[in-house]
């Protein structure tokens, strides 16, 4: 396999810091005459992924930099130190994995009932100022827990280290959140925006974020599903199960941009855990 040039590599990181997307970049980079297999593998290894063989189209093999669950073997489902979660669904790029069985019913039962004191009109970070603000985007009611701040928090906090293989220190609270008839969660990505004056504040906690967790506490009768607008695909909320998604970079050609569709029925609790590049702090 062709190397990558650290030529290219250092004008591809300028160039991808500055907002340009890999494809626009690649055709540039064959344009001004680079072999299209280094082209390929110095992409690769800008966007923090690792090419495991030379044919075209070949499958990415995404390596330790990334949060990302064992499935090499095309497996059904992840063990874990204390549960056994199955693999539902499984999707490329953008990457998204959805697994059932992450949470017992039980378990879903008592983080509300642990969460339902601290619920409030929800808050999202201002990346202009790196503040708290009430956030209209966004209809549900939420409140975070500090990592391990109890021992189901742990429990489960632990549970998802290991099962999409990224250190426990590197992840946010859980973050529990309740839409009621007609909320939802427009489209958005979950990580910071570089251009923000505020997001170096935030940086400064952990570096980006780089995998987000949403696990269903409660499922609505009808509506809520979690939507990836840019590729057409939704997750249904099934109370236990979850979606995982990752993101190499803060950029929208991840195509991880998703929304939480509005709650037409009934009510839905959900759970989110947030991936740092390194410890949060
Ligand atoms: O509740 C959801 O489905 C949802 C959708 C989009 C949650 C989040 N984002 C989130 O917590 O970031
Ligand atoms: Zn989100």
């Amino acid at each position: 396999m062709a190397n990558a040039n650290p030529e290219l590599l250092k004008w591809l990181n300028e160039c991808l810091a500055r907002g340009h997307s890999a494809e626009n970049l690649s055709r540039s980079a064959l344009a001004s005459g680079w072999h299209a297999d280094v082209v390929r593998v110095t992409v690769a290894e800008a966007l923090g992924e690792q090419l495991v063989a030379e044919r075209p189209g070949a499958p990415v093999s995404r390596s330790g930099n990334l949060p990302e669950p064992e499935l090499d073997r095309s497996a059904n489902y992840v063990d874990t130190p204390d549960r056994r979660v199955a693999v539902w669904s499984v999707m490329q790029h953008p990457r998204v994995v959805v697994f059932g069985n992450v949470l017992s019913e039980g378990e879903c039962d008592e983080l509300i009932a642990l969460a339902q004191p601290k619920l409030a009109r929800s808050l999202t970070v201002d990346n202009r100022t790196g503040g708290d603000e009430v956030n209209s985007a966004r209809t549900s009611d939420g409140m975070f827990f500090n990592r391990g701040e109890n021992p189901l928090c742990e429990r489960i906090e632990r549970r998802l280290a290991a099962l999409v293989r990224w250190p426990y220190e590197n992840g946010e609270g859980l973050q529990v959140l309740r839409y009621r008839h007609g909320a939802q969660y427009v489209p958005h990505h979950d990580y910071f925006d570089p251009a923000q004056p505020g997001t170096p504040r935030i940086l400064a906690r952990g570096g980006q974020r780089v995998g987000t967790i949403v696990m269903y506490l409660k499922a609505p009768e009808q509506g809520g599903a979690t939507t990836f607008p840019d590729v057409g695909f939704e997750v249904a909320p099934v109370k236990g199960s979850a979606v995982f998604f990752s993101y190499a970079r803060p950029h929208p050609d991840t195509r991880t941009l998703h929304g939480g569709a509005p709650v037409l029925a009934g009510e839905k609790y959900v759970a989110t855990k947030w991936l740092r590049e390194r410890e949060f702090v």
